[in-house]
């Protein structure tokens, strides 16, 4: 798998939620490597922030929102070929930034151009959308929303990236009543669809994450890269059975989050029946593993904001979806318990992360 240079699997057995996870978890390397590069991170935890877990009843009744229905509709407005410079990729662009504003969030579009090899000039947008736009601090949910140009076939790209943008758009959706607050709120929400993540001949420093590129570089001059609390990455979801891990030291106690929030679900009986092959080297009815995966580095929108230091939590599974970059990537392939099932964990980990608890 190009872009996945190192793996350093370090198996833990019989875990549960408690400290010690933090203690046997393997130590946090400091450099990641890139194609023979390589640069050093800051390895320091940029806030003290650390909300408490959501109260049972809190729990109980965020666990109960969710709306099955519109989730299955956002991914079937966006499951389309969306190649940026298309008119389909303006038909996505308007859908999610109506979307939005419909919920009352106030988008931008941040645009651009750049030259893409095969197809030239290209105008990019990315879509910026917050609740409150005069926030000290965001949380940033992340995706991308252009599918990958392929001459010869119809990509349509369900989990690269079509239910990653349903998802953000559900929770915005579903929680439209709960995040009220964040519209005056100091530390508060956005949620951040980059454009031209997909290279167009080969994945390479310029040709790819144009819109990531662009933006973290636009931001670092304006002085902004400091109000991003955390950005998460989502990528490649929606396929059955994902594996997720650690990548970073700086996020890995919002990681842990994610674990416990799956488990607290899983023990309650309110996660859909997980899917699972069976014969994964890990534990098969989990999504969110007990792992790290320090020396790993997958390419992606997050790079070159990881580079200036903002914290990432990177939602990508590893391995990634077999149909990963071929036209298998459509409906077929979608799982609709487990979308659910992460789009709950996500919006629980959302609600968390911001709400002051009563
Ligand atoms: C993820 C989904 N990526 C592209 N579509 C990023 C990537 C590119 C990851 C190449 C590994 C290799
Ligand atoms: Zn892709």
């Amino acid at each position: 798998m190009r872009g996945l240079i190192k793996h350093s699997r370090n198996l833990i057995r019989n875990y549960s939620w408690t400290e010690t996870i933090k203690n046997i978890l393997p130590k946090p390397r400091k450099k990641i490597y890139n194609l023979g590069a390589c640069f050093e991170l800051q390895d320091i935890q940029k806030t003290s922030y650390n909300p408490s877990e959501l109260s049972e009843s809190q729990f109980l009744e965020y666990s109960n929102l969710s709306d099955k229905q519109h989730l299955r509709e956002a991914i079937r407005n966006i499951l389309i070929p969306r190649v940026v410079g298309t008119g389909n990729h303006s038909i996505v662009r308007q859908y999610i930034v109506q979307s939005l504003r419909d919920l009352d969030w106030k988008v931008e579009l941040n645009s651009f151009h750049d030259t893409a090899p095969i197809v030239g000039a290209l105008h990019f947008h990315n879509i910026i959308a917050t609740l409150n736009p005069k926030a000290e601090s965001y949380l940033v949910l992340a995706c991308h929303y252009d599918s990958k140009y392929m001459p010869d076939v119809e990509f349509l790209g369900a989990t690269d990236s079509a239910v990653p943008c349903a998802m953000l758009l559900n929770l915005a959706h579903v929680l439209e009543k709960h995040l009220g607050s964040l519209k005056t709120a100091k530390r508060s929400l956005m949620l951040l669809f980059f454009d031209g993540e997909e290279a167009f001949d080969e994945w390479g420093p310029k040709d790819s994450i144009y819109g990531a590129r662009h933006l973290a570089q636009r931001w670092e001059k304006e002085g902004k890269l400091d109000s991003i609390d955390m950005l998460v990455l989502l990528d490649l979801l929606g396929a059955p059975d994902p594996a997720f891990y650690s990548f970073f030291a700086n996020t890995e106690s919002w990681y842990m989050r994610l674990l416990a929030l799956e488990s607290r679900l899983s023990q309650r009986g309110l996660l859909e029946q997980y899917t699972s092959s069976g014969v994964a080297p890990r534990d098969p009815t989990r999504y969110f593993q007990a792992q790290a995966m320090r020396s790993s580095y997958i390419e992606d929108d997050h790079i070159p904001f990881l580079k200036r230091n903002v914290p990432i939590l990177h939602l990508i599974p590893v391995p990634f979806p077999t149909v990963w970059h071929t036209p298998d990537d459509n409906e077929s392939v979608i799982d609709y318990s487990t979308t659910d099932n992460l789009a709950l964990i996500i919006r629980l980990f959302t609600l968390e992360y911001l709400l002051e608890k009563s």
